[in-house]
């Protein structure tokens, strides 16, 4: 079947955001709210195991502050630590600290200019989203994806194959015309359960989690001055 779109994820896909960008958001939030949390890099890259913010947070308090997640108004403080999360985000990201990954924008460029379609399916936010690519990308770069389905735009995030079954029908595709990338194991198992073939690129959190059934897996979509330096490897 001919391809006629990619389907982008975000997080750790378009940019490397969790370690230098999602966890500091959440850290400042917690500090924000007086509370004593702090997500070191492999605390987080536990609770990466959790997708979704707010997910992650509750998952958090239930595990390690049962006292705070037994308060009345815990529900209530989730949303807040999120609301106050996301906007320590978007500041680190309209203040440019978070680059594309080598390789994305040249592929997007490229995927442009070949006439397919592009969408997003991400577990974060749209205003995330929208953010990230005006700053790493070019400004209004949210409108060359047709579709952006984003965090609770479904009832069930990755490895739920919502977001990806959302995006097809949205676009009236079917999943053999179109190619995800992806960059975690919860991503690759969302794609494939909506059928799509999909494409990781690792990170230093998703390195050694299985991927099989990718249709590659690679150390990022590389460079020209990056190729020499590195070499490329292709596995499955
Ligand atoms: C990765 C996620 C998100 C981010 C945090 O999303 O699981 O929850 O870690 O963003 P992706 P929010 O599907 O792009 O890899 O706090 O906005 O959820
Ligand atoms: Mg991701």
């Amino acid at each position: 079947m001919t391809l006629r779109a990619l389907i982008f994820d975000v997080d750790g896909t378009l940019a490397d955001t969790e370690r230098d960008g999602h966890r500091p958001a959440f850290n400042a939030a917690f500090a924000e709210a007086g509370l004593s949390w702090a997500w070191d890099e492999t605390v987080y890259g536990e609770l990466l195991k959790v997708t979704g913010g707010k997910e992650r947070i509750r998952h958090y308090a239930e595990c390690l502050d049962p006292a705070c997640a037994a308060r009345p108004d815990f529900e209530a403080l989730v949303h807040q630590l999120h609301r106050s999360k996301t906007r320590h985000y978007l500041e680190l990201v309209e203040a440019g600290g978070i680059p594309l990954r080598p390789g994305v924008a040249r592929l997007i460029r490229e995927v442009r200019a070949a006439g397919l379609r592009l969408a997003i399916a991400t577990t974060t936010t749209r205003e995330n989203v929208t953010a990230l690519l005006d700053a790493s990308l070019a400004p209004g770069a949210g409108s060359w994806f047709e579709v952006i389905a984003a965090g609770d735009i479904v009832p069930a995030k990755k490895p739920a194959p919502d977001v990806y079954r959302y995006v097809l029908k949205h676009m009236d595709l079917s999943a053999g015309a179109c190619l995800a990338l992806e960059d975690s194991q919860h991503g690759l198992a969302a794609a494939a359960a909506a059928g799509i073939a999909t494409v990781v690129t690792v990170t230093d959190y998703s390195r050694g989690q299985d991927f099989r059934g990718a249709r590659a897996v690679l150390a990022d979509l590389g460079e020209a001055d990056l190729a020499q330096l590195r070499g490329w490897h292709r596995s499955t």
